[in-house]
């Protein structure tokens, strides 16, 4: 589910608000412009922003700290306000009656005063009535185009920030230096096996050709963007692609592979398919295969690797999780990623989740990488992202890709090479497992 307040509009509202992020709930082209879809996932939830975009151009709303729910009662706030957005400056339109700032009304969505209501009879419509508690120009406001073409309820979240980082984390350039040089010298403990290779899977967009280009930016020493990223509501990565990473233009391959799948989508025969993440994990599937989610790869089809060795199979899974949506993932999602889980687990391959998006997640870490762990909000997401995949917290790492910048940030590059750091611990566990069932079989024989 995309937001469609831009996130520059999303910090206006939160810097007249003095606090918080938005986190979507509820939007009428999706879940339905009717009352009951609106009181469904909005009831109960506070404080609220309530957004209108109608086809003139123009964005309005309201805000109350009050939770809806659906009594026919006036409520009181005095904090409650109209507002419309022109460009990114908030034009706000303040409660003049307290008492009656938020109608409870069931028949209808957001219903501020008798002033102004979103979805009203059950239509994508607005009810505007200035002066009935609150003051504002019609015509300034939504230009006096009455037909809504989307309708959002965003919840305004705290973002604490804790005393302490709860992950201790050493930032200096001398730590970055370290975690590339023991990248650079790691070697597998099974001597047939030269580089890890570790699987990114997760949603679309969710940020998987972005961490590659990331981790080959910092090992190129600028940002570099070999796999194709953007924005797209279907997966713009539609082949299977096994990327090999240098230390810089002229350096040895560095041990570890990035495998960069296309998105998982949450209907079925879209996006990658379950069985083509097995034939990916047992090592089948060639580089540059041409992902077909209504036709998955069979062992025997023709172009795959057939007798697949250590060296072929993966030995490290990664999730890739945006951390602005595990509120709002979908259940179908949800229940495909623990099916791809239940499949990984019964293989033996340790599993760990990236996070990313952290710096849009939160505005501390927007400001500043380094408060990435002292984000309450980040960590509440973390833990969410835990329980939702059922993997424990410590297996949960936080990232922010190079996304729109030209230049390396020694911050940013200290968060992603530890990333990377976890994925070669996490092999290493796995090739233990191997080693440990090499020398049972020897000492039976
Ligand atoms: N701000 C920010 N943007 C990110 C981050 N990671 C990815 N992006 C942006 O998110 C968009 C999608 O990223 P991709 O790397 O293409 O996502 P993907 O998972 O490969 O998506 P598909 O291949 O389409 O399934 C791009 O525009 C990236 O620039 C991040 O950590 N922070
Ligand atoms: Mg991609």
């Amino acid at each position: 589910m995309s937001y469609m307040l831009t996130s520059s509009q999303r910090k206006t509202i939160c810097s007249h608000l003095g606090r918080g992020k938005l986190q979507l709930l509820y939007k009428a082209s999706i879940h339905g412009f009717t009352s009951a879809a609106f009181h469904q996932r909005c009831d109960n939830r506070c404080p609220t922003v309530s957004v209108g975009y109608n086809a003139s151009g123009y964005v309005f709303g309201g805000y109350t700290q009050q939770p809806f729910c659906q009594s026919g009662q006036y409520v009181h706030d005095d904090e409650a306000f109209l507002f419309t957005l022109n460009g990114e400056k908030l034009l706000k339109y303040p409660v003049t009656t307290p008492a009656n700032a938020v109608r409870m009304m069931s028949t209808s969505g957001p219903y501020f005063g008798e002033a102004f209501v979103l979805v009203t009879g059950g239509k994508a419509t607005v009810l505007s009535n200035p002066g009935n508690h609150y003051n504002f120009n019609a015509e300034e406001m939504h230009g006096d185009d009455l037909n809504l073409t989307e309708c959002e309820v965003y919840e305004v979240e705290e973002t604490t920030e804790l005393e302490r980082p709860w992950r201790p984390i050493n930032w200096e350039s001398e730590k970055r230096k370290e975690l590339i040089e023991s990248i650079r010298f790691y070697k597998p403990t099974v001597s047939s096996v030269s580089q890890v290779r570790v699987l990114l899977i997760g949603p679309v967009g969710a940020g998987k050709s972005s961490f590659f280009n990331s981790i080959n930016s910092v090992f190129k020493g600028h940002v570099t963007s070999q796999a194709i990223a953007g924005c797209s509501t279907t997966s713009l990565t539609t082949q299977f692609r096994t990327y090999s990473l240098k230390a810089g233009r002229e350096g040895k391959p560095l041990p570890i592979i990035f495998c960069d799948t296309m998105g998982l989508e949450e209907s079925t025969g879209a996006g990658l398919d379950i069985d083509d993440i097995s034939s990916i994990l047992k090592g089948h599937l060639p580089d540059q295969y041409q992902f077909n989610p209504s036709a998955p790869l069979h062992s025997e089809a023709h172009g795959n690797c057939k007798s697949p060795v250590l060296k072929d199979k993966i030995h490290c899974v990664a999730y890739v999780i945006d951390a602005c949506k595990v509120s709002i993932m979908p259940t179908k999602l949800e229940e495909k990623l623990d099916a791809i889980r239940r499949k990984i687990n019964l293989m033996g391959i340790p599993q760990l989740v990236l996070l990313t998006r952290v710096d849009e997640a939160c505005p501390l870490v927007t400001e500043d990488v380094r408060n990435v762990y002292k984000s309450g909000y980040i960590k509440e997401k973390m833990q969410e992202v835990s329980a939702r995949l059922g993997v424990p917290v410590s297996c949960v790492v936080p990232v922010k890709n190079y996304s729109e910048e030209l230049e390396l940030d020694q911050n940013c590059d200290i968060l992603l090479l530890s990333a990377v750091i976890q994925m070669l611990r996490f092999a290493d566990n796995y090739f233990d497992e191997i080693n440990d069932r090499i020398s049972n079989i020897e000492i039976k024989e």
